[in-house]
């Protein structure tokens, strides 16, 4: 069994001390060198190289070192290549933890109190308790339903959107277009998980933070192109908007001359919300492996027609 890696060099080299010790029946090759004559089974890459036919003809699966796999060029990939992306629980954590983070700063008003702070401005502003804050997750995937777990425990009315039904202990669900009005008009602070995807690329728009209630906030950490930033900027002007933190932009990175930098009810982080965790990743790939050396079917493959 062979697999080639293609990314980073410093964590492919732990990827590959991982699966030495773990896994010597496979041999581990760091991108550009594919080893021996022998055919390459898997490739584990952000992003192929190109013609990848031509490198690997006899590859059975593709792995994204991501959660997501939008970052392909499908077109050029052969029509039957499964292409797996990441479900480890390293990457769901890191994710629970920034998502936290980013409903509890806009829940207790944080990005005013950082403004006031920076004006010298002591001044107080009533907050409710989490159980009357409202949060609506849109995604209701490995991330999203991890974040929702320790968002209810925290005490808050939580709900989630999704494209199919779903049923959740102590969230309420609403699903597909025709319910999104109603998942939007009772989300005081709304969380994006979505994957990209053609019907999810522009969707957080004014049309969209319309139907919120007027003072809503928004934590964007699924991908940059969901979000039209214009809209956000007038959403933030007359109010609709109260706050946002952004963890992905369209283009990444932000330009520096970019309004959304400099606006008080913003915060930014650059892609960082989670990140996958070598020892967790190189385990659930394994995993994956040996699934498919018996035959089973392997965790987190993507169906094409649908786009995740
Ligand atoms: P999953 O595939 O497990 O979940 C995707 C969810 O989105 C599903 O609930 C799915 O609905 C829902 N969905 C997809 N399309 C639509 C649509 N058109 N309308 C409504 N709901 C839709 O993905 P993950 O939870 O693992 O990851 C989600 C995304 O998070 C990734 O694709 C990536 O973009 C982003 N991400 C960002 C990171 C960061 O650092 N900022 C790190 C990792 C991931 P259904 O359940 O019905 O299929
Ligand atoms: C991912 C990411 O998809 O880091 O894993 O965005």
């Amino acid at each position: 069994m062979k697999i080639v890696y293609k990314s980073e060099v410093a964590r492919g080299q732990q990827w590959a001390a991982w699966l030495a010790q773990h896994a010597p029946d496979i041999r581990f090759h760091l991108w550009p060198d594919t080893g021996d004559d022998e055919p390459v089974d898997f490739l584990v890459a952000w992003q192929p190289p190109e013609n990848i036919a031509h490198h690997f003809p006899h590859l059975k699966a593709l792995f994204s070192v991501g959660a997501g796999a939008d970052q392909f060029d499908y077109a050029a990939l052969p029509a039957d290549l499964p292409v797996v992306r990441m479900i480890e629980p390293g990457l769901t954590q890191g994710m629970v933890e920034y998502i936290t983070f980013a409903v509890l700063a806009l829940h207790r008003g944080m990005p005013r109190y950082l403004h006031q702070q920076q004006q010298r401005e002591w001044l107080a502003h009533a907050c409710p308790l989490a159980s009357t804050r409202r949060i609506g997750v849109m995604g209701l995937g490995e991330l999203g339903q991890a974040a929702l777990r320790q968002l209810r425990s925290l005490g808050f009315d939580c709900g989630g959107w999704s494209r199919t039904p779903h049923e959740i202990d102590g969230v309420a669900c609403w699903h597909g277009q025709a319910q999104l009005a109603g998942f939007l008009a009772r989300t005081d602070i709304l969380v994006c998980l979505l994957p990209l995807t053609e019907t999810t690329r522009g969707l957080l728009n004014s049309d969209l933070f319309s139907q919120l209630p007027a003072g809503a906030a928004l934590v964007q950490a699924g991908r940059g192109p969901q979000l039209n930033h214009t809209d956000l900027l007038a959403a933030l002007e007359n109010g609709q908007l109260q706050a946002a933190i952004l963890d992905v932009t369209d283009p990444e990175p932000l330009p520096a001359t970019h309004p959304l930098w400099q606006h008080p009810g913003v915060w930014i982080t650059p892609h960082i919300a989670s990140q996958t965790q070598v020892e967790s990743a190189a385990s659930a790939l394994l995993e994956n492996i040996r699934r498919w050396q018996h035959g089973a079917p392997m965790h987190g493959v993507i169906e094409r027609n649908r786009g995740y």
